[in-house]
């Protein structure tokens, strides 16, 4: 009997080979800015199944390291990253993932770009996004908030080599998600100078040159309308912490190659962003911009997780032939199939309506719709990368095929930068404070109208769910957060995916309809639980 080896999945440019990724990028970019796109998104397709997975391996394998006092007891507060990690941050930015939003050229429809450049690096590069997520988000704060500080810091971190990257500071030990219990006091020294002083509990990329950070001025009031923004420079012109100690690295599930830290804030000199106060409103534009990178991360590991699984599945063989004949296993992949082309088309609409707003368009639609992503988007790609290793069978709980790691890095997606139920309080905001909720439902209205012969059934539905959920919306309890922020993302996921079933069968792809049908087969809105608050309060509590 000869031996028997299970096959390995293969990597390939997924630019080529991901053929939603390619079709849903050809459509939101159109034919002639898509041509102009297909050179960079080739190249780093190519880099991403080849030199990116060696630089990756080599960053994991060598995690961050905190150094606390050199040989000879001086306080040091070093942290080590390996070589690897910071060539991926700069293959980042030599690629553009930050800059291109801010240079000339495909104007409106940069973003569009920069999400397929991002969906094709994400996923294999040991969390290398995170400084340049948080880089382009400060980019657009500054632009926004702070002219001087802009012309300053701007040139810096959007530069293609030798770029800067920023950190965003808010999370606290006292609230995590609740900043108005933010304790870091921000102090003005006799000359001017301010300064300061508090722990910042979460910090990612702590390797960054400089961060933007919320704290309280003296004297200011509880809450959150009384904090303002900071800029920090890191370190000090001799490359000496600027007033900074460093606690710990954390210890975490995933995004192990990435420095996250616990940093002891001990007179920081910093610079208020667009003067004192407003803090939380002059951050807001960075969350709108770094939710979607975690959507656009947790979107691209479900899509990498799939191609690898539809690898596997042509070559592995059970049961007399390949697991993808099975018809048990092809209808499972093909479910997933629909949830991850849901997300995509979510995700780069997204990434459309804030490239607009950015070029000046007045709606209020990105205002919704950026929750509504990071909500859907983050929740589906960690399920989709759970169902992903399960279908490697026991191989994908083996660390060194590489599986086990999509999956513990893919859940950061739906906490930082605001967790799921953080997502859905948004999303309530948006609908109570902006009056969203009506353009959302115009814009999948116009989606679906006019339905192909055949498709009226899904136009029907589409629509009794836009009726249903313009009578949830109008003015709901917090309870209901969820129900309502679902309901809308999977309602406006199924008009995209309409949308996507008709521009796909006018370049004779089906494959689009066949996703709308399986997205379909669950309910678009799930009906608030009937029972009163005792009755779920002794349930989720009261049991245990
Ligand atoms: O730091 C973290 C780890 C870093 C890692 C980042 C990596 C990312 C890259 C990914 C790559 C793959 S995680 C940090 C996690 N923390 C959060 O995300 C915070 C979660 N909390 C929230 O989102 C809250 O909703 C707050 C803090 C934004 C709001 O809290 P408050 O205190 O309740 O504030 P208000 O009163 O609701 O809002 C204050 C102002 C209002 O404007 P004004 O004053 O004009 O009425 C709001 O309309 O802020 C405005 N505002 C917004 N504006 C609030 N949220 C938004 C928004 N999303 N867009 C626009």
């Amino acid at each position: 009997m000869t031996e028997f080896f299970q096959e390995a999945p293969g990597y390939s440019n997924r630019f080529e080979s991901d053929r939603a990724l390619r079709g849903a990028l050809e459509h939101f970019l159109g034919e002639d800015a898509f041509r102009e796109a297909e050179g960079p998104l080739k190249q780093l397709g190519e880099l991403a199944s080849g030199d990116l997975l060696e630089l990756q391996e080599a960053a994991e394998k060598s995690p961050p390291r905190h150094v606390p006092f050199d040989a000879w007891g001086r306080r040091v507060d070093v942290i080590e990253v390996h070589p690897s990690w910071l060539k991926l941050v700069d293959i980042g930015h030599e690629a553009g993932l930050v800059a291109v939003p801010y240079e000339q050229g495909f104007g409106a429809k940069a973003r569009i770009l920069q999400a397929g450049l991002l969906h094709l690096f994400l996923p294999c590069t040991a969390t290398a996004d995170c400084p340049l997520g948080m880089t382009d988000a400060a980019v657009t704060v500054l632009n926004k908030h702070d002219s001087e500080l802009a012309a300053t810091y701007i040139p810096k971190l959007t530069a293609r080599t030798e770029a800067w990257s920023a950190g965003q500071w808010m999370t606290e030990r006292e609230g995590g998600s609740d900043v108005s219990r933010t304790s870091t006091k921000a102090v003005q020294d006799s000359d001017g100078a301010w300064r300061l002083t508090g722990t910042k509990w979460f910090t990612s990329a702590a390797t960054s040159q400089i961060a933007l950070a919320l704290a309280r001025p003296e004297g200011v009031e509880e809450g959150s309308a009384g904090l303002s923004l900071f800029l920090v420079e890191l370190h000090k012109a001799d490359g000496s912490w600027n007033g900074i100690r460093v606690r710990r690295l954390k210890d975490k599930l995933g995004t192990r190659a990435l420095p996250t830290a616990e940093l002891e804030l001990e007179g920081a000199v910093a610079v208020p962003v667009g003067g004192i106060g407003r803090g939380v409103a002059k951050i807001a534009p960075m969350l709108n911009v770094t939710r979607l990178h975690a959507a656009l991360g947790a979107n691209s590991y479900a899509g990498l997780g799939l191609s690898l699984s539809a690898s596997y599945a042509k070559r592995r063989v059970a049961y007399g032939r390949p697991l993808r004949e099975l018809p048990v296993h092809r209808v499972w992949m093909a479910e997933l199939g629909a949830d991850y082309r849901a997300g995509l088309l979510l995700c780069l609409r997204a990434a459309e309506l804030i490239g607009k707003s950015e070029h000046g368009d007045s709606s209020k639609l990105a205002r919704l719709v950026v929750p509504l992503t990071k909500l859907a988007a983050a929740r589906q790609g960690v399920e989709i990368t759970s169902h992903v290793l399960e279908s490697f069978g026991g191989a994908g709980y083996v660390e060194d095929t590489g599986i086990p790691r999509l999956l513990r890095d893919v859940h950061v997606q739906c906490i930082w930068e605001g967790t799921t139920s953080v997502m859905a309080l948004d999303v309530r905001r948006a609908l109570a404070k902006e009056g969203a909720g009506a353009e959302l439902v115009e814009d999948a209205k116009a989606l679906i109208s006019n339905p192909p012969a055949g498709t009226e059934g899904f136009a029907r539905r589409i629509e009794g769910a836009l009726a249903d959920l313009t009578s949830l919306m109008g003015s709901f309890e917090e309870a209901k957060s969820r129900v309502v922020a679902w309901g809308l993302a999977r309602t406006y996921q199924a008009a995209l995916l309409f949308d996507a079933a008709r521009w796909g069968r006018a370049r004779e792809d089906d494959s689009w309809l066949t996703a709308l049908e399986l997205f379909m087969n669950r309910p678009l809105v799930s009906p608030y639980p009937g029972s009163d608050d005792s009755a779920l309060d002794r349930l989720a509590f009261e049991s245990f």
